[in-house]
């Protein structure tokens, strides 16, 4: 869990994305990304539209919007824009390095012209880490230094089989190639040992964590999600809390995310001044 607050992160941190990841939570007061699972475009864009100002991040799931095309990027790149925002596909990347390759730049959605931050799997072992690394390493690639990535390392579905020896893979992996994998999707701090060292020493190692699950309301749903409050999962350490369905399918969904970036924000000053 780091102790350390969002602009010193900022300052010392070696990748421009988490630099700039950790201005804007600061800037808006705000460690909310909502999961706009939602299914067309308008629904989406109306949905980055009106909760803009309280996200630092909004995270995407483009492949459930059934009229997704280029005028859907070019709408959350606008609003990514206009309310100072990242956008995160929570894509999933799994395949061996040479399809993710494809998968991630190119492809029927061509994430990476538009997605700051992207998740994978490393099911596959070390393959696609270091495909992606070099994709977006290359002197060729158009977006140098405006991507990270983020490993998957835990699930909050019940059942999850990444646990244990798997999440520690996806430390080490993270930990070789720092200059794409900013940290990761877990449900608190995976670092816990060396972190509090490394803050002390520079902060040489600051792992972003990115927890899902986060609902105010609900302890699962009927199909194994299992959540916690902003206020558990910024305590065990998530820098960044991830809410869907407790914010976007409440009755007033502003309402909503602004409760949910107040708990999460309050949490985090907490942690950090504590
Ligand atoms: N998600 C999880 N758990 C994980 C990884 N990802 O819930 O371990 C994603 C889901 C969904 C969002 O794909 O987009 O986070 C959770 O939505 P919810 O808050 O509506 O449950």
């Amino acid at each position: 869990r780091s102790k350390v607050p969002f602009p010193e992160r900022a300052a010392r941190h070696s990748h421009p994305v988490a630099k700039r990841l950790f201005s804007i939570a600061e800037a808006k007061k705000s460690n909310l990304v909502i999961s706009a699972d939602l299914t067309d475009s308008k629904k989406l864009l109306s949905c980055a539209d009106d909760l803009g100002p309280y996200i630092a991040v909004f995270k995407s799931h483009v492949d459930l919007v059934s009229d997704f095309d280029d005028s859907t990027i070019q709408g959350l790149k606008d609003l990514a824009a206009k309310h100072n925002f990242m956008i995160f596909e929570d894509r999933k990347l799994v395949d061996i390095g040479s399809t993710v390759q494809k998968q991630y730049h190119g492809g029927v959605m061509r994430i990476s012209d538009w997605a700051d931050i992207v998740n994978l799997s490393v099911l596959g072992g070390d393959g696609i880490v270091e495909a992606l690394d070099e994709t977006v390493t290359s002197p060729d690639f158009p977006y140098r230094d405006q991507r990270a990535f983020l490993i998957l390392a835990e699930m909050t579905s019940k059942g999850s089989l990444a646990v244990g020896s798997y999440t520690e893979k996806c430390v080490e992996l993270a930990r070789k190639f720092p200059r794409s994998m900013m940290g990761f999707v877990a449900t608190r701090a995976l670092n816990e040992q060396k972190e509090e060292g490394d803050a002390a020493s520079g902060g040489e190692e600051d792992f972003v964590v990115f927890t899902t699950g986060i609902n105010m309301a609900s302890k699962g749903d009927k199909l194994g999600q299992q959540y916690q409050t902003p206020a558990s999962a910024v305590e065990r350490g998530a820098d960044f809390i991830i809410a869907g369905r407790g914010i976007y399918a409440a009755a007033d969904p502003v309402e909503a995310a602004k409760r949910y970036q107040a708990a999460g924000w309050e949490a985090y000053v907490k942690r950090t001044q504590g």
